[in-house]
């Protein structure tokens, strides 16, 4: 029988639903990047599911045309995990807020990371609590003022991309939503990724962090963000006359041409380098350094899946086990009666 491929574009993956984020949320590019990115990946439409918690970005479900839920907070990936195992031919993605992600659902994250389900995650990263009205969150700048810190954050924030290093993440990258294109791309390749992939989008809550993200997501700002392509050297700045280079344990920025530094001193982008290290400086860099903010697939180091591990573990069991089945199993040990 001769079959005949459906090809989608974006508009089968629009909802009729009124989309409630205010005029101007960067939340809209990350929604029309990825109903863009969807037709392009090898997936059949019933098979996409969004899975999110709570939060401005959590309502993203709504606005696809696929199955998808809109869970409780922090507890998506948690659905997710759960969705994954039950039928692993689903593409399923995870959206969840930094307030959603990284705070009530801290510790669902770092354990989801650690186990790497083949789940795709996009973190919305604008900074605050965009649904609850600007309190800071676990991503808001330290001395920065919100509703809840009047006199300025005087916590630590957590670095995204860290968390997911230090958890053994395998697949971690950073879009913006200044810029669509790229960020389509990089969906397209986290789903292609065959474990947990985590995409950071730096996104602009226009009411309540306006312009947090400007120095790293507008087009005058080229000096400050570097898009990185696995085999390339780490090139930035309007000409890409700027590169980053190792310096003991340090990155740092040069100048092609100063200092007789020439395009073969430039670190060569590898992102399926098993260490962490040079990772973990990329994902820092540009917080106060003098570096460019990193952008692009920063890591993507392919291991067994979670539900690959489980399965084989179940066949073993099955091939290797002395009951036939479970009434058997139930019967083999010590049993009681209650009269
Ligand atoms: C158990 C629980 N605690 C608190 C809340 C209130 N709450 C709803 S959304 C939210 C923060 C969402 O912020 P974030 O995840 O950053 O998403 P954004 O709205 O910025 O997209 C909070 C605290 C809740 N709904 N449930
Ligand atoms: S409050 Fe902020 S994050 Fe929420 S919809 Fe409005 S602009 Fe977007």
């Amino acid at each position: 029988m001769e079959t005949t491929k459906v090809k989608y574009t974006f508009k089968d993956f629009s909802s009729d639903q009124e989309v409630k984020w205010c005029p101007g949320c960067g939340d809209y590019a990350i929604l029309s990047a990825v109903q863009k990115a969807l037709p392009e990946m090898d997936v059949k439409k019933e098979d996409f599911v969004f899975i999110s918690g709570i939060g401005c970005s959590s309502r993203f479900p709504y606005y696809m045309d696929t199955y998808g839920f809109h869970g409780i907070h922090g507890r998506g990936l948690a659905i997710a995990t759960g969705t994954k195992l039950a039928n692993p031919n689903l593409s399923v993605w995870q959206i969840t807020g930094d307030g959603d992600a990284m705070a009530i659902g801290g510790n669902h994250f770092i354990h989801a990371v650690r186990r790497n389900v083949d789940l795709n995650v996009i973190l919305f990263n604008n900074e605050i609590y965009g649904l609850t009205k600007g309190q800071f969150s676990p991503t808001t700048k330290l001395g920065m003022k919100t509703k809840t810190s009047p006199e300025g954050q005087i916590q630590n924030p957590f670095n995204p991309g860290e968390l997911v290093m230090g958890s053994k993440g395998r697949f971690f990258a950073r879009v913006m939503d200044k810029n669509p294109k790229h960020m389509k791309e990089v969906f397209i390749q986290a789903e292609k990724f065959k474990g947990t992939s985590v995409v950071e989008a730096l996104t602009n809550c226009v009411i309540f962090n306006d312009k947090v993200h400007d120095q790293f997501t507008q087009k005058d700002h080229q000096d400050d963000m570097l898009f990185l392509e696995h085999g390339k050297p780490m090139l930035f700045g309007k000409n890409k006359e700027y590169g980053l280079m190792l310096h003991g344990f340090k990155l740092i920025k040069v100048k092609l041409g100063e200092n007789h530094v020439t395009i073969d001193d430039i670190l060569v982008h590898d992102a399926h380098v098993e260490e962490t290290g040079l990772g973990m400086m990329l994902v820092n860099a540009g917080m106060g350094d003098g570096l460019p903010r990193v952008f692009g697939v920063i890591r993507s180091v392919q291991e067994d899946t979670f539900e690959e591990r489980m399965q084989a573990q179940v066949d073993n069991v099955r091939e290797t086990s002395k009951f036939a089945n479970l009434d058997e199993l139930f019967a083999s040990g010590e049993t009681w009666e209650i009269e």
